[in-house]
């Protein structure tokens, strides 16, 4: 099976209900990048990459459309032999840039599951459930409307609800964590989220005004460095997201006792290959993580599942997709949802997921 071509398309993705807040920045609408790489024996593989904005973390839109358009050219005419063989080629073309990679490496992963005639969560060592829990984020707000939206979707079937807190005073965030706790506790689990707006001294300061309520406290500062002075001072289990930017530094973190879990995003570690390497890093240790991405539609949603569905089920902290943020599907026969709070796996071959082109403007085609 020889790539043909690599079609690059865009969604544009409008926040449901206007905006999504995080501690440092809120976003309105979010630019996804989908490929398409088509094969000499008329398959079409994809994958997709979708930064959540330019600041969440060192990823933007237009950085994974250059470095696409930077690898692609590479690839037409080669032969697709393995996901590994596949990962050599692209790091011989550009170094870094796993998060656009990631794209890449899920559409190989959809062409040679649908070539074998088997689910991409196959590829990655076999699903060992065919539903997998999800979470819900509840976005910087008040007490009573996070109380409110948190205690709803535990109703709903949520058993995990992450708070985003972070960017204000620390008594707002400290009677949020509160209010939320009351309205779930009993029922769901919490992982409060400071997506790194934190200084060591106030997460030191944060972390003792709650030292009663029980959550996984969730990338409170910006570094590696601040992250590890934090070390054996915190009440909550420590779980690290955005510094998780390569599976070296998962690595460092599990052996250095600096995180007593992960939020992990399939395309920050650069595709589900590189994610199902670092799944197994942290069973080896016990080591609790969810599989998520930043953003994306059903093609992510579905990687996402694909890799979660075989993680040791009592490592899983869940997935979270932003299904519930988005209006419509970009494959509306397969849609990837959350439904009683859990996902289904979409059954392969491949991914089981094909974007309708109609809901995507083209790009740039490459071949
Ligand atoms: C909750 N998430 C998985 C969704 C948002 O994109 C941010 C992210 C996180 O945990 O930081
Ligand atoms: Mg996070």
């Amino acid at each position: 099976m020889k790539i043909e071509r690599v079609h690059v398309h865009q969604a544009l993705l409008p926040v449901v209900g206007g905006a999504y807040r995080m501690s440092h920045t809120t976003v309105e609408a979010l630019d996804s990048t989908l490929v398409e790489v088509v094969t000499d024996d008329g398959r079409s593989g994809w994958g997709e990459t979708c930064p959540l904005g330019p600041v969440y973390q060192p990823h933007h839109a237009l950085g994974a459309r250059a470095a696409i358009e930077q690898i692609a050219p590479g690839l037409v005419g080669t032969e697709i032999d393995s996901p590994r063989a596949f990962a050599r080629r692209m790091d011989g073309l550009l170094a870094g840039h796993g998060y656009a990679k990631a794209a890449l490496d899920t559409a190989v992963l959809d062409l040679l599951g649908q070539q074998l005639g088997v689910p991409v969560s196959t590829l990655l060592g076999g699903a060992l459930v065919d539903r997998v829990p999800s979470y819900y984020s509840v976005i910087v707000g008040d007490p009573d409307a996070s109380a409110a939206s948190a205690a709803a979707k535990v109703a709903e079937g949520y058993r995990r609800v992450q708070l985003k807190v972070g960017g204000r005073d620390l008594d707002h965030d400290v009677e949020n964590v509160r209010a939320v706790w009351a309205a779930i506790r009993g029922r769901a689990r919490l992982a409060v989220d400071a997506n790194r707006a934190m200084t060591a001294a106030h997460a030191l300061q944060f972390d003792r005004l709650c030292a009663d309520v029980p959550f996984a406290f969730e990338q409170p500062c910006d570094t590696v460095e601040e992250m590890e002075s934090l070390r054996g001072r915190l009440v909550h289990p420590v779980y690290l997201d955005e510094t998780t930017t390569d599976p070296g530094v998962v690595l460092r973190a599990i052996a250095g006792g600096t995180a007593d879990g992960f939020s992990f995003k399939v395309t920050r570690l650069g595709g589900p290959t590189r994610a199902a390497f670092v799944r197994d890093l942290c069973a080896l240790r016990s080591v609790p993580h969810t599989i998520d991405d930043a953003w994306g539609g059903d093609v992510i949603a579905a990687t996402c599942a694909h890799v979660a569905s075989t993680v040791d089920p009592r490592l899983l902290e869940g997935t979270w997709i932003a299904a519930d943020w988005i209006d419509g599907h970009v494959d509306p026969e397969h849609p990837v949802e959350v439904r009683d709070g859990r996902i289904a796996v979409p059954q392969g071959p491949g991914l089981g997921v094909r974007p309708d082109r109609d809901r995507l403007t083209e790009l740039a085609t490459y071949g």
